[in-house]
C-alpha cells in the first residue's frame, strides 16, 4: 500500500519508506548521516549554490553531490545539452558523437591520457585502471596508502596487516582475505613505507594508486616531494603510477592535480565533474596501456551504460565552461572561506585548522592541519558532529563526515561565503 497523501511527501514519510528499502535507506552509507547525526534530508531540488528539502527547507549545499557540481547544481548549459540527448533516445548501445566529443575534451586538458575507456562510475575505472596495471607489469600486488578511497572494489577495502608495507586484511565484511592480501597499505605523505615494500617485494608490485589531493580522509595536500618521490620510485621498480583523480581531475586545476603539481602518472583515473552529475567514470593513460583493453587486447570490460549520451553531453558542456577565470574564482572563494573559518574559531578559542586545496577543503578539529591518516584520526569527530548539526540548523548543509570535503563551486558568492563563516561563528561559540 503507497501512501499517497500530501503527508507522505513529509521528509519522516519518506525516510521510513526508504528505511524500508534501503540499507539504512539511502544508496550510499554517507548519506545516513550516521557521522553526525541528526535526520538525513530527503532532497527534491538544487539550483547553483542550493538544495530544497521535501519540506520546502532551504540549504546552502557545500555536499555539491560529492564532487560533480563544479558549475553549482541544474546549470542551464549542463540540464539543457542531457535532455537533448534523452530527447534523441540515448542511450543507443553503440558509439555517439557525444562519447567522442567529451573524450576530445579530456585528452585536451590532460596530455597523460593518450587514450581511454569510459565506464559508469569511479569505482568501475579505478577497478579497470589497476587490471590493465596488472595485466602491463603480470605483477599482483598493488599499493595504496592509508585514508585514500578509491571506490568499493574489493581489492581496494584493504586495512593495514602486521603493519604497514605488508600484505593487508579484509577493511569489510565479504572481501576474501586473499584478495585483500594482494593490497599493501603505506602512509600518505611518506616515501619510507613506499620504499620498504618495493624492498620487500622486489618485482610484484603492479602498481601504487594514489589520490594526487588526498580527499576522502579531508583534505590533505601532498607535501612537496611526494608525488614526484612516487613517480620515482614507481619509474625505477617498473610499476605503474596510477592518480585517482575523481575528485581532482578538473577541480584542482582544468588539467587536474596531475597539472597542478607538475606529476606525470600512468594511468589517470576521472569521475564525478567529467559527467556533470551524471553517472560516470573514466580510466586512460598511455596508449600502450590502454591498448591492452578489449576489443584490441586481453583485457577484459565492458558496460551497458558505458558512454550514456546524456553524461557524455553533461560531462562535455561542464568542461566547456571550466575556463582560468572560473578557477581563479574558485581559488578566491576557497582562500576566503578557510580564512573565515579559522578566524570565527580562534575568536571562540576552538582548536581547529583548515586542509585545503582549491575548492576543495575540510575543517578538522584538531590545531594543525593533518598530513596523514593517523593525523586526521586525532580530530575531534564529537566536535564536527556538533559544528555540522548546528550549521545545519543555520541552513548550511556540510557533507556528513568530518573525513569528507567540502565543495565550492562557481555557483557560491562572496555572499555565501559570508554568511557560512557568520553561521560558523555561532557554532564555534555553541
Ligand atoms: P564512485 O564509484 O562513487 O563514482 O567513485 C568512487 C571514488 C573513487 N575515487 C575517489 C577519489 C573517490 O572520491 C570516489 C568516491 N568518492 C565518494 C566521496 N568521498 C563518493 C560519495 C559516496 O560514496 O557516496
Amino acid at each position: 500500500m503507497t501512501e499517497t497523501t500530501a503527508a507522505a511527501a513529509s521528509a519522516a514519510r519518506y525516510r521510513r519508506r526508504a528505511e524500508a528499502l534501503f540499507p539504512g535507506g539511502v544508496n550510499s552509507p554517507v548519506r545516513a548521516y550516521r557521522a553526525v547525526g541528526g535526520d538525513p534530508p530527503i532532497i527534491v531540488r538544487g539550483r547553483g549554490a542550493t538544495v530544497t528539502d521535501v519540506d520546502g527547507v532551504e540549504y546552502l549545499d557545500y555536499v555539491g553531490a560529492f564532487g560533480p557540481l563544479i558549475l553549482g547544481h541544474a546549470h542551464p548549459a549542463v540540464t539543457t545539452a542531457a535532455v537533448a540527448q534523452i530527447e534523441a533516445g540515448a542511450p543507443f548501445g553503440a558509439t555517439a558523437p557525444a562519447e567522442v566529443e567529451l573524450g576530445e575534451a579530456i585528452r585536451e586538458a590532460m596530455p597523460s591520457i593518450e587514450r581511454l575507456r569510459l565506464v559508469s562510475s569511479g569505482t568501475e575505472a579505478v577497478m579497470s585502471a589497476l587490471r590493465v596495471a596488472r595485466a602491463a607489469t603480470g605483477r599482483e600486488l598493488v599499493l595504496k596508502f592509508e585514508g585514500g578511497y578509491h571506490g568499493h572494489s574489493d581489492g581496494l577495502l584493504a586495512q593495514a596487516g602486521s603493519g604497514l608495507a605488508t600484505l593487508s586484511l579484509p577493511a569489510s565484511a565479504g572481501v576474501p582475505a586473499d584478495v585483500a592480501a594482494q593490497t599493501i597499505l603505506a602512509r600518505y605523505n611518506d616515501l619510507g613505507p613506499v620504499e620498504a615494500a618495493f624492498e620487500r617485494y622486489p618485482g610484484r608490485i603492479a602498481a601504487v594508486i594514489v589520490e594526487p589531493v588526498a580527499a576522502n580522509m579531508g583534505v590533505v595536500a601532498p607535501v612537496a616531494g611526494f608525488l614526484e618521490g612516487l613517480r620515482e620510485i614507481t619509474a625505477r621498480c617498473a610499476a605503474l603510477l596510477v592518480f585517482d583523480e575523481v575528485i581532482t581531475g578538473f577541480r584542482v586545476a582544468h588539467g587536474g592535480a596531475q597539472a597542478r603539481y607538475h606529476v606525470t602518472p600512468d594511468l589517470t583515473v576521472l569521475g564525478k565533474i567529467i559527467g556533470g552529475g551524471m553517472p560516470v567514470g573514466a580510466y586512460g593513460g598511455r596508449a600502450d596501456l590502454i591498448d591492452l583493453v578489449a576489443p584490441v587486447g586481453p583485457v577484459y570490460q565492458a558496460g551497458t551504460l558505458s558512454g550514456h549520451p546524456a553524461a557524455m553531453a553533461a560531462g562535455a558542456a561542464t568542461l566547456r565552461l571550466l575556463g582560468a577565470d572560473l578557477y581563479a574564482r574558485l581559488e578566491r572563494l576557497g582562500a576566503s572561506l578557510e580564512a573565515g573559518l579559522l578566524e570565527a574559531a580562534s575568536a571562540a578559542g576552538r582548536s581547529v585548522s583548515v586542509g585545503r586545496v582549491g575548492s576543495i577543503l575540510t575543517l578538522f578539529f584538531r590545531g594543525r592541519a593533518p598530513r596523514d591518516f593517523d593525523e586526521v584520526q586525532e580530530a575531534d569527530v564529537a566536535a564536527f558532529a556538533h559544528f555540522h548539526r548546528a550549521m545545519r540548523a543555520a541552513g548550511i548543509l556540510l557533507p556528513p563526515a568530518s573525513q569528507e570535503a567540502w565543495f565550492v563551486s562557481a555557483a557560491h558568492t562572496d555572499e555565501d561565503v559570508a554568511r557560512t563563516v557568520e553561521a560558523a561563528r555561532e557554532a564555534f561559540r555553541a
